[in-house]
């Protein structure tokens, strides 16, 4: 039986819950962080229990409000809270953290346990995933609320320690979500003095109060005195405060409690130790014994968040009932966004270009996109700051801006690392976000489109200038290795369109995806036209077809993507007269034909053993699979050069005549 141990409220009796689960689990995982849920069990447990409307029942609601903890390493907080509120996580969950199959992982992971909203871990993305949250809300809410109808007002919470706003992602992001007025979006800064290699005076010393006010947000210092009742009141005034996201600084005690350890950085990343723990319990007026003790009064208190959950969500869905009477064709545009519906879209081509005629696969993308965006209205995206050269500003569909949200162009300033981010946020929230810029500064957003992977969102990432065919900016502005880093990240599709054509199915695809982001990788120079009738409608989702066959069993075949098709195309006329049985596969996909049937690919490849050469400008890291012992890779293997386009195609070897030569080479060996 248990029963309670004397506390001077019941709050801290829930609060000492949590911190003592955090403990206990880090120790029985002999792995994790306790020292910072420790500390920030108050905040949770305020959000929670007293702030945030939200339905441990249906952690789904579409109008929850949302909690990233930003400071993923901070999980066993998380899970507690889940834990004690009666979100679907039972005590052996959280008796089996960090071990394998366990909803709880080291880090949350999106998708492993009912009210995780965002994978977090690699600081600073959270919050910036919060900013996409928050701009979420505003833009669903100037879509779809009408006069009498405030369906869509919640807000976003999260918790942010050293490490996330040291991050220059969060600078990014931070700087962005008060220039836009984000109010509501509310952060919680765990100001602990601490990070892993001991005071944060090592390495931090700006008043970061101070900057958040210069980005334009509304800053609180609640100091040391973190009660419910004061944490209450900050999250209510932050609340208050609309037109600006708010910071409320909390200065906190790392493993508060902890006689030997508490502000110190071993309590960062390691168990407390048996003996530690038992003194920090009885610091704690707590038993000792068993471990994963939970009083009843404390589980009773927090599960009453359901009941409230339930409620709040009941009337929100009379006042949807009410609004789908109202509007009902809005009603169902909303409620497409909130079960994440893929759009219909015609099938096949998007747009038809004329065969034989030349454009950038950037330009046709921009002639793709309108048509996309007509056929899809949660399609919202910007650039960061390079609109005019990636071409993907939607014709007519406005700027948003502060007090604009109902517009459909972002502008996401030069600060492409949290762009990912924000877009993933929008995604996390059904909209159908795309975020753009160089194939080059792919590198700059590489943790945000690798976390899109791993949340299995459909993010769109539009990147255009994306080869040596950059030209005269030369090689900071030539991706060389981009593609291949980009194709051996799991659940990722790089997409790189030969022509228009393909082009308009890549948006299709993109559109058309549920669980994996999207990578488009579009040619700055203009590419010709293919016929329309050689490309099957599924070639992005086979990934490569053949797009030229010989009469006879192909003594050689060449596979292009992108701007390189059209090269294979011109060697293997030259092939062709000098009597070679030449094959063309186009493959616009690499992931998607590596997950054919393999005799789909020996289909489209030939029989093992052809010749084969690949041609990409780019890293020939990974081709030799497709390619084969007999086969080569015509690509880069240095740095690019400034010079005009063809010259730098000749000048690396990238040509149709080389192709003709190692065809040849090849057959002659
Ligand atoms: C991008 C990134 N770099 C490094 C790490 C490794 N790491 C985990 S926590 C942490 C810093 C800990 O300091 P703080 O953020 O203040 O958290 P606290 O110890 O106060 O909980 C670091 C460097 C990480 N998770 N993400
Ligand atoms: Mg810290």
């Amino acid at each position: 039986m248990n029963t309670a141990p004397p506390a001077a409220s019941l709050d801290e009796l829930c609060i000492n819950t949590i911190r003592t689960l955090a403990m206990d689990a880090v120790q029985k995982a002999n792995s994790g962080h306790p020292g910072t849920p420790m500390a920030l069990a108050p905040v949770a447990y305020t959000l929670y229990t007293r702030v945030m409307r939200h339905n441990p029942a249906n952690a789904a609601w579409p109008n929850r409000d949302r909690f990233v903890l930003s400071c993923g390493h901070a999980s066993m907080l998380l899970y507690s809270m889940l834990y004690l509120c009666g979100y679907g996580l039972a005590l052996e969950d959280l008796e089996s953290f960090r071990q394998l199959g366990s909803p709880c992982a080291g880090h949350p992971e999106y998708g492993q346990a009912p009210g995780i909203e965002a994978t977090t871990g690699p600081l600073g993305q959270g919050i910036s995933n919060a900013v996409g949250l928050a701009l979420a809300e505003r833009m669903l809410a100037a879509r779809f609320n009408r006069d009498g109808h405030e369906i869509i007002d919640h807000h976003t919470f999260t918790i942010a320690s050293d490490g996330d706003l040291q991050e220059g992602i969060s600078s990014e992001s931070g700087s962005l979500a008060g220039h836009l007025g984000l109010g509501r979006l509310i952060a919680f800064y765990d100001d602990n003095h601490i990070s892993i290699e001991g005071d944060t005076a090592l390495s931090f010393s700006e008043d970061v109060g101070a900057r958040y006010e210069a980005y334009g947000w509304h800053v609180r210092h609640l100091g040391e005195n973190l009660s419910v009742e004061r944490l209450e009141q900050a999250a209510q005034a932050a609340i208050e405060v609309a037109d600006r996201p708010s910071l409320i600084i909390c200065r906190t005690h790392i493993a508060i409690g902890a006689p030997n350890k508490q502000d110190t950085a071993g309590a960062h990343g390691s168990p407390l130790g048996e003996e530690e723990i038992r003194l920090t319990k009885e610091a704690y007026g707590w038993p000792t014994e068993p471990p994963f003790y939970v009083p009843a009064e404390a589980l009773e208190h927090c599960r009453a968040t359901i009941a409230r959950g339930e409620e709040a969500e009941r009337a929100w869905s009379e006042r949807m009932s009410a609004y789908r009477e109202a509007h009902p064709e809005a009603a169902d545009q909303l409620a497409a966004i909130f079960e994440r519906r893929p759009p219909t879209l015609p099938p096949g081509l998007l747009k038809r270009f004329e065969p034989g005629t030349k454009i950038a696969t950037r330009k046709a993308s921009q002639e793709v996109l309108q048509v996309a965006a007509s056929h899809v209205p949660s399609l919202i995206g910007g650039a960061a700051d390079l609109a005019p050269s990636t071409l993907t500003l939607i014709d007519g569909g406005g700027n948003v801006e502060r007090g604009a949200y109902g517009e459909r162009n972002l502008h996401f300033g030069i600060r492409e690392h949290s762009m990912g981010a924000i877009v993933n946020g929008l995604t996390l929230s059904g909209l159908r976000g795309y975020g753009a810029t160089f194939l080059i500064f792919s590198d700059y957003m590489k943790g945000a489109i690798r976390l899109a992977a791993l949340m299995e969102l459909p993010s769109i990432f539009c990147f255009t200038h994306d080869s040596i065919g950059v030209g005269e900016d030369g090689p900071t502005h030539q991706p060389i290795e981009q593609l291949a880093a980009l194709r051996a990240t799991p659940n990722i599709n790089v997409v790189r369109p030969a022509d228009a054509h393909e082009t308009a199915l890549a948006w299709s695809f993109a559109l058309r995806a549920t669980e994996t982001p999207t990578v488009l990788a579009l040619s700055r120079q203009g590419l010709i036209v293919l016929d329309p009738e050689l490309i099957p409608d599924d070639a992005i989702d086979r990934g490569a077809y053949i797009l030229r066959d010989s009469d006879d069993a192909p003594a050689v075949v060449l596979i292009g993507t992108g701007s390189e098709v059209s090269l294979c195309l011109t060697a293997a006329d030259q092939l062709a007269a000098d009597g070679i049985a030449t094959r063309v596969v186009s493959m616009p996909c690499m992931d998607r034909f590596e997950r054919q049937p393999v005799g789909e690919r020996e289909r489209v490849l030939g029989a093992p053993g052809t010749p084969r050469i690949a041609v990409e400008a780019a890293s020939p890291f990974g081709w030799d699979r497709w390619t084969g012992e007999r086969g080569a890779v015509i690509g880069m293997r240095t740095f690019g050069a400034s010079a005009p386009e063809a010259d730098v195609y000749a000048h690396f070897g990238i040509t149709a005549a080389a192709i003709v030569a190692q065809a040849h080479a090849l057959l002659s060996s």
